[in-house]
Formats: structure tokens, sequence, C-alpha cells
């Protein structure tokens, strides 16, 4: 119903905004006002305050700094393995290439070379850039292989990408789902939250958790993607995608969907709330109570479970 009202607004917007042109021709008025929902929750988990050195940009040239092991991982293979080896390389190159500009210029060669063959250095050119290619495949491929055998997962959420919002379910927790809608500027402002990056509700997810998350998209193609978390995957209508995190440090990470879905693509902004495992299950509780689920006894099971794995063995 949500997404009716919503749509409704956006197409009643563009009309009134198109009446208003015709008749005293001001500016078509900015759609993003229009959908915004502006029913924001009193309350959350907290409402923890964003870190502005973490999940968001923060005006860098480098990457966000990564949370998850998977993002530390890509974080050192990108920025202590492929980056300087790419510098290397091209510094060489353009070493190389103004040597030769240089070295055998017209002015100073009259009579051409005609040499045309070198087998040591053509044995050096093909082999040195394979040994590279070893090097970089090592790392690579352990962090494939990583990213693509997750441990098993303590919760499941399931990311489904609309024009132009993302809706959560927890079908773990009794399958409460609810919208996720930017935040206008006033309302980030208020909430100490960067401009177009945070939403009325975020998702919340317990600190310590293997979260899997399944993706798909009811109208267009979509991408859950969370720099912080090295977290990027398709959202795709009539097919489910599936990615993972584990955040060991609470707090708030941002997130865009990063597959061009239509006019509103760059307003789609994913908020996730890392929370304590109490807190948590008290954000569950209220979910559950507000959208009438009972909690059964195997929910209960399951909850415990997830508490136990976070945990970890007893000390
Ligand atoms: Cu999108």
């Amino acid at each position: 119903m949500r997404w009716h009202l919503r749509h409704f607004s956006y197409l009643s917007g563009l009309a009134l905004a198109g009446a208003a042109r015709a008749q005293t021709d001001a500016p078509l008025a900015a759609p993003i006002e229009a959908v915004t929902v502006t029913e924001l929750p009193a309350s959350g988990p907290s409402y923890v305050a964003p870190d502005a050195l973490f999940g968001q940009p923060n005006g860098g040239w480098n990457m966000q700094t990564p949370v998850t092991d998977i993002g530390k991982e890509a974080y050192s293979l990108t920025n202590y393995i492929m980056n300087p080896m790419m510098a290397a390389v091209a510094v060489l190159v353009l070493i190389l290439l103004a040597w030769v500009v240089f070295r055998y210029r017209a002015a100073a060669n009259p009579v051409a070379s005609k040499t045309s063959h070198n087998t040591t250095i053509e044995v050096v050119w093909t082999v040195v850039p394979v040994l590279l290619l070893a090097v970089i495949a090592v790392p690579s491929f352990r962090l494939l292989a990583n990213q693509y055998d997750p441990p098993k997962a303590d919760i499941t959420i399931k990311a489904i990408g609309h024009q132009w919002y993302w809706e959560y379910e927890y079908p773990d927790q009794g399958g409460f789902s609810f919208d996720a809608v930017m935040l206008t500027d006033e309302e980030s402002a208020a909430r100490g939250s960067p401009k177009l990056l945070d939403t009325d509700n975020r998702v919340v997810v317990p600190v310590g958790a293997t979260v899997k998350v399944l993706t798909t998209a009811s109208d267009v193609m979509h991408s859950f993607a969370i720099p912080s978390f090295w977290v990027k995957m398709d959202a795709v209508p009539g097919r489910i995608n599936e990615t993972w995190f584990k955040v060991d440090r609470p707090g708030v990470y941002f997130g865009q969907c990063s597959e061009l879905c239509g006019t509103k693509h760059a307003f789609m902004p994913i908020a996730v709330e890392v929370v304590s495992k109490a807190e948590f299950a008290a954000w569950v509780a209220a979910k559950q109570s507000e959208n009438g689920i009972e909690p059964p006894a195997a929910e209960t099971a399951a909850t415990t479970a997830v508490e136990a794995a976070v945990e970890g063995p007893a000390a």
C-alpha cells in the first residue's frame, strides 16, 4: 500500500508540477521531494550516530575503511599488492618509452637499425609478466574463495530492490518486512547522518553474526552494495542472489544501489545498523509485536542459537 501511495504522490507531484509550469512557467518541481516519506519512526534501537570515519565516504582518495574480514583482505590486496605493482609497471613502461623516444630519435640515428629479434629480451618480457600474474593470482583466488565460501549463517535477511527504495524481510524472525526510504536532507541532519545515505528504517543486525543476504528485485535490476563490508550483489527480478557479511564493530554503515535502475537510482541508499545482541533481540521483539507476530517456540530457539553462535564457545 505504501508503494501505491508513494507512486501516486510521485505521479500527482509531477502532474501538479506540470500544471504549475504550464500556468506560471515555474521550474519543474524536483520529484524527489514528492516521493520521500516523512513518517519517520520515533525510535529505533537508538539510531546509533554515524561515525564519519566508518561506513560512509569521507572525501579522501582511498577506499572506505573495511569493517569485515573479507573487506580487510580485499583492502590489503588492492592497496598493498595490486596498486604498488600497477604503479611499478606503469613507471617502468614510462621510463622505457621515454628512453626509446630519446635514444632512438631520427636526428641521432641517421641510419636506421635493422635489429628485429633479441631472444633474451623476448624471454624476459614474457616470463616477467607471467610471474607478476602468478603473484597476483594467489591472493586473488584466495579472496574469491573466501568470499564465496561463507561460514554458516546466523541470520538471513532478504533485500528486495524497488524503484526506488529497498525493502527488507527477516524470514528467520517471523517474516516481518519493512521499506527503507531515503531521508530528506533535513531529516538526515537531525540524525547526524550524511546526506543521501540514511533511510527512515535501517537494516538492523547483531554484531559478530554471520548475516546471509538474499537479494532480489521487484521491477528492474538493482544492486545491494555496502563498500565498507566489501559487499556488492546484483538484485535481479525473478531470481535470488546471495551474499554475506560479518561485522565485528557496532555502528552504522551506509551503501547505495549500484546498478543503474532508473531516474532515482542515486536515491535508494542502504543503511545498516550493527547493534549488540540484546538491542537486536529488543528490536526484533518490537518489530514482531508491530506486525502481530507471535514469536513461536522454534523461533525463540533460533534466536538462542544466534546468540550462542555470536557469543562463541563459553570461556
Ligand atoms: Cu536501484
